[in-house]
């Protein structure tokens, strides 16, 4: 009999708990970093104060899931007969387990999430409730918050478990979430802006490609999809949205409380948002341009103006990252060998040439390079999904695979109540001496 998910999960908890536990035990005192006036001031930028598992993003390098690069991840991960791109649910087994799954143990997660995937009839009705006007980050983000009814972990909480058992039920709701999402976005996607008709999901799919199945476009979309949650799925913990999902679970609130707090951190246009305000920054120039592919020298005028109007250049620069994403380039990759003619790619290709230099002459922006948002939502155009204030809902979709799995790690590990110190701005001036 081969080993569940659930299983593997479990035998990695049990290795992991003692080095957690020698750690505070006998090295609690060592010191990580110390913290400058300049960071507290300034959100915390590089403080070293969490502590995750299942992704680390280095600066020069970009994110690695459990150890292994981008690249190795596409590379590595078992994909569905034809495709290009990676099963999602060998991603999950990954992070989860830090184990690099056999094509058997993803097809047991593919079957597995599949008989999670059913929806209660609440949800469908209090997402029709929502005007049509509304924002489908504040629908989807409520959705998954209504869904805290079904939590396994408050319902055996509140009769009384173990510490030691808290990640079984989380797992247990973390798996639940995960395989609702796509049906939550599909149907969100197809109220606000297909009139209502909904496309019911075929079980005999994969993630990915039922999600493209619900969202109504054809292949190579499954792949699009698959690409798009695979390489959204985490970037550390301290980004807004991990960081919102880790800190409201600490107080123990359940994994849709936590996930619907860590949707709203990424609905904000600094983080995950800056897709949609992408898209929209170069509908702009593409109307001023009547349609017309830019000179060099005419794309150029166009960031300055936006610069010198005081805004930023979306899709550019990044709070940890100091080169180009390797989100951006797997994208890239992708666009130079489906859609290269397509005008908006001509445009994105052109922007990647002219906004780096223009960045480090105006000489603010710690990163002039292009971020994950600066191609997902050309991409996105270019299969049919032109309504652009949707594509956060992927990106979410996506976050909540790497954000649930560290926080199914944080219960077994233990992980208490967050709860950083505070000063004031007086005892700042005096610490700095006036
Ligand atoms: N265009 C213009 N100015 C920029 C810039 C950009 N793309 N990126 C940074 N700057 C400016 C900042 O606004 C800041 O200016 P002030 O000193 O006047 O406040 C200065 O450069 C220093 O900022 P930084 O230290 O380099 O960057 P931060 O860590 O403060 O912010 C951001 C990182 C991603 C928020 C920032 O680069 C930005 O606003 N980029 C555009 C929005 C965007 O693409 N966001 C998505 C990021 C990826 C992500 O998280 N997706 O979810």
């Amino acid at each position: 009999m081969s080993v569940t998910l659930k299983e593997k999960l479990y035998e990695k908890i049990q290795e992991w708990r003692p080095r957690t536990a020698a750690l505070l035990k006998d090295h609690s005192d060592k010191v990580v970093g110390e913290v400058t006036i300049g960071q507290a001031i300034g959100g915390m930028r590089s403080v070293k104060s969490l502590v995750t598992d299942i992704s680390y993003l280095d600066p020069e390098e970009g994110i690695r899931y459990r150890g292994y690069t981008l690249p190795e991840v596409f590379e590595k991960l078992p994909k569905p007969e034809g495709s290009e791109m990676p099963y999602v649910e060998g991603l999950i087994y990954l992070l989860l387990t830090g184990d690099m799954p056999t094509e058997s143990e993803v097809s047991d997660v593919v079957g597995e999430l599949n008989k999670r995937r059913i929806l209660p009839r609440y949800v469908y009705e209090m997402l029709d409730a929502f005007p049509a006007n509304s924002h489908p980050m504040a629908m989807f983000s409520s959705a998954i918050l209504s869904l805290s009814r079904e939590s396994c972990f408050s319902h055996k909480y509140h009769k009384g478990i173990s510490k030691m058992d808290y990640w079984d039920s989380t797992y247990e709701d973390f798996m639940n979430m995960i395989a609702k999402l796509p049906e939550i976005g599909a149907y969100i996607y197809r109220k606000l802006y297909r009139g209502g008709e909904r496309i019911i999901s075929k079980p005999f799919l994969d993630l990915g490609a039922n999600f493209a199945n619900m969202m109504g476009i054809a292949k190579p979309y499954d792949d699009v999809s698959r690409m798009y949650l695979i390489i959204h799925a985490d970037h550390e913990s301290g980004n807004v949205s991990a960081h919102a999902g880790h800190l409201v679970a600490s107080a123990l609130s359940d994994m849709y409380l936590s996930t619907s707090a860590m949707v709203n951190g990424l609905a904000g246009p600094l983080h995950g948002l800056a897709n949609q305000e992408v898209l929209r920054w170069i509908q702009g120039v593409h109307s001023d341009m009547l349609g017309k592919i830019p000179t060099e020298d005419e794309m150029r005028s166009f960031v300055w103006d936006t610069l010198n109007a005081g805004n930023v250049i979306p899709g550019y620069g990044h709070a940890v990252l100091r080169k180009t994403d390797p989100r951006y380039s797997i994208q890239r990759d992708f666009a130079l060998k489906y859609l290269k003619d397509d005008p908006l790619f001509k445009y994105t290709d052109l922007l990647y040439k002219v906004v780096p230099p223009i960045l480090l002459e105006q000489g603010k922006a710690k990163n002039p390079w292009p971020n994950v948002d600066a191609q997902s939502g050309v991409i996105q155009w270019h299969y049919g999904v032109k309504e652009y204030e949707f594509y956060t809902v992927m990106f979410a979709i996506g976050r909540a695979i790497g954000v649930g799995a560290n926080i199914v790690w944080d219960r077994a590990l233990g992980y208490p109540l967050e709860r950083p110190k505070s000063l004031t701005t007086a005892m700042l001036e005096k610490i700095a001496g006036i």
